[in-house]
């Protein structure tokens, strides 16, 4: 079922380093044509640090590893957003879709990937005790043996609650130089990681120890993004968005894309900016990591 693209192939057949990339933020995460042009700064990022890119999302209903560039804009034509359970009817329905980090996961780690950068992943969602939204991201994390590349969990989530879960599931967290839970556009959620590293080649380390020990789930390495926004003003922010939300009755899968929507509009270019490079940011340590496992 999987598609793997040329370059994508060649690069794992002679053992260079290769970095997924997840298109969600592609299809339902920036609007056109910030998301094409972030994409290809992501996957020049990944380049100058000596690993190959490995853009992952669902073209006409093929799972391809490895979208090439040139494919990317068909991508955004009427496209799904993408989680593990989407990727079989996708498939059959010859849809294209934007992998969420489940997805891109789920994917990456069957290609024989090791390292997956991002923005933030998914997580539980705030007022879970009144309405039920944990993200498919979780799960999947527990039995895809990659390291995720993320600054934290997404500011719009319950963060405490979503770091609570993947300590249930036995994923560790890993702070990348730093002690502090990043969330998303914040550098500092207030929330404490214990466990810090220092160097990519620690991180491949990491990741390693765990493959040895038959450890298959996801290993996440979180780090601030270089462009962050001040936190009492993203929660100003955030709660307006939940309010907007609640008063729409938006629910299920859409939740996400529509809250990033509200804010990106709410707050002019600022949270998109800081958005942006956090991920180009991410990319580059991915690849640094994905570097030194191959060594
Ligand atoms: N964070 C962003 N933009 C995004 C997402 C996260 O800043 O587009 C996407 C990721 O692909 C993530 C997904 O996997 O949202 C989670 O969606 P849900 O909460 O429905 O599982
Ligand atoms: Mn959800």
């Amino acid at each position: 079922m999987l598609v793997i693209g040329s370059e994508v192939q060649v690069a794992l057949r002679s053992g260079q380093a290769v970095v997924a990339l997840e298109t969600a933020v592609l299809t339902h995460g920036l609007p056109t044509p910030t998301n094409l042009e972030t994409m290809a700064r992501m996957a020049e990022a990944v380049r100058r640090k000596g690993a190959v890119p490995a853009v992952v999302g669902v073209l006409r209903g093929q799972l391809t590893v490895g979208v090439a560039q040139d494919e990317w804009p068909e991508l955004l034509d009427d496209p799904w957003k993408c989680s593990v359970r989407d990727l079989a009817v996708a498939a059959v329905q010859g849809r294209n879709g934007g992998t969420t980090v489940a997805a891109t996961a789920f994917l990456a780690a069957r290609a024989g990937l090791k390292v997956f950068a991002t923005g933030g992943v998914g997580g539980v969602h705030r007022g879970f005790a009144s309405h039920l939204d944990i993200s498919a991201d979780l799960r999947a994390l527990t039995e895809t043996p990659l390291v995720v590349v993320s600054a934290g969990a997404k500011s719009v989530l319950d963060l405490a609650a979503t770091l609570e879960v993947l300590e249930t599931l036995s994923v560790p967290v890993i702070g990348y130089r730093t002690s502090a839970f990043p969330g998303f556009y914040v550098a500092d959620s207030g929330l404490r990681l214990d466990r810090v590293v220092g160097s990519p080649a620690e991180v491949a380390g990491v990741r390693r120890a765990m493959d040895s020990l038959d450890q298959r789930q996801a290993l996440l390495c979180v780090q601030p993004g270089p462009r962050p926004l001040d936190a009492a003003e993203v929660e100003r922010l955030v709660a307006d968005a939940m309010a907007e939300l609640g008063r729409q009755g938006v629910h299920g899968k859409a939740v996400t894309p529509f809250l990033l929507d509200h804010l990106n509009r709410l707050s002019g270019q600022d949270l998109m900016r800081s958005n942006i490079e956090l991920l180009v940011h991410n990319a580059e340590l991915a690849a640094d990591v994905a570097v030194a496992l191959r060594r």
